[in-house]
């Protein structure tokens, strides 16, 4: 029994990036400071990554800027992070085998290809990924990723210098054509993969006996994880399997809390996962509980590999 436990492999590849399981945090969950990093290196995760950062230090936003309710979450965070000199001082000092994403969160063009610069000066970092989805800068207007002229300028500027492999976090899209419209510009470029979904923007979640919202910045509102998006995530990691060029990778993020979840990511195109919420809610060993959970449901179905069943979603 334990022998063909043993024997499922739930290792993944993004392009030529190997990963050992197929299951890694999502940015902005426990992923700021040099314990939580450390913790994450020594944990069972397939890779790290971190949380998205910017030239200098931000504290983000007043608190309370989290809640997380039965099936899902709202976070209003505001960017909080180091600044970018202190991630890549961490990964200069710290060995790892692991692969690490650095997420990057520039609030212009200019800073974003700054970060970028920076970054493809460090050996250690395997991947950057950038974040187009932050719902909760208070000044800024705009997501990046619903802007398809600005992806548009970021790809064609940031392929005449960067060579560290680059991936794009998107935020959810709820129409078919806009996901067509952003995979038809990504397609035109040496992408490597894109994170799909960050949170759901401009939710609110409210308390009914004390009346009152649940986070202080923003009046309340933000950005929605955990169990109640998940098929959000998916409808996005389908569509964008179906319109992105066939060697563009895809992680899945979105409501995973179980092993069972993170088969469903991968029936529908995903070639690794993310963990936000679930991350959050339960710490560190929930690492070893979705491996364990991933292979037993594996085990069910005659599966011994991730490779046997990716992108085979059946349609009526
Ligand atoms: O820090 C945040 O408020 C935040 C970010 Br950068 C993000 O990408 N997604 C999110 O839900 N919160």
């Amino acid at each position: 029994m334990k022998e063909i436990i043993n024997k499922i492999d739930i290792s993944t590849k993004i392009k030529n990036i190997k990963l050992s399981s197929c299951i890694m945090n999502a940015s902005g969950a426990l992923c700021s400071t040099e314990k939580e990093l450390s913790d994450l290196l020594d944990s069972s995760s397939g890779a790290l990554v971190t949380k998205s950062c910017t030239s200098d230090l931000r504290n983000g936003n007043p608190k309370p800027r989290y809640f997380e309710w039965n099936v899902g979450s709202i976070n209003s965070m505001g960017l909080p992070n180091l600044g970018i000199d202190f991630y890549i001082n961490f990964l200069k000092r710290k060995k790892t085998n692991k692969p690490v994403f650095l997420s990057i969160s520039g609030f212009s063009l200019k800073e974003n290809l700054y970060l970028i610069k920076k970054a493809n000066l460090i050996e250690n970092i395997s991947a950057l990924e950038i974040n187009f989805s932050c719902p909760n800068i208070l000044n800024r207007k705009k997501i990046f990723g619903y802007d398809s002229l600005y992806v548009y300028k970021f790809l064609k500027n940031v392929f005449k210098f960067n060579k560290k492999p680059l991936g794009i976090k998107l935020p959810p899209y709820f129409n078919e054509i806009h996901i067509k419209n952003i995979s038809s510009i990504i397609n035109r470029y040496p992408v490597m993969f894109v994170t799909c979904v960050n949170s759901i923007p401009n939710g609110l979640y409210i308390n009914s006996d004390t009346e009152s919202v649940v986070i202080r910045p923003n009046n309340g509102f933000g950005g929605i994880g955990g169990e109640i998006i998940k098929p959000f995530g998916l409808a996005n990691v389908s569509k964008f399997f179906s319109f992105l060029r066939k060697d563009i990778y895809i992680i899945g993020c979105g409501g995973i809390s179980s092993g069972k979840d993170i088969f469903d990511y991968i029936l529908c195109g995903a070639s690794a996962v993310q963990i936000g919420t679930q991350f959050i809610k339960e710490g560190i060993s929930v690492f070893d509980r979705l491996k364990k959970e991933l292979k037993n449901f594996l085990k069910k179905k005659n599966y011994f590999s991730i490779k046997n069943f990716f992108g085979n979603l059946k349609k009526f």
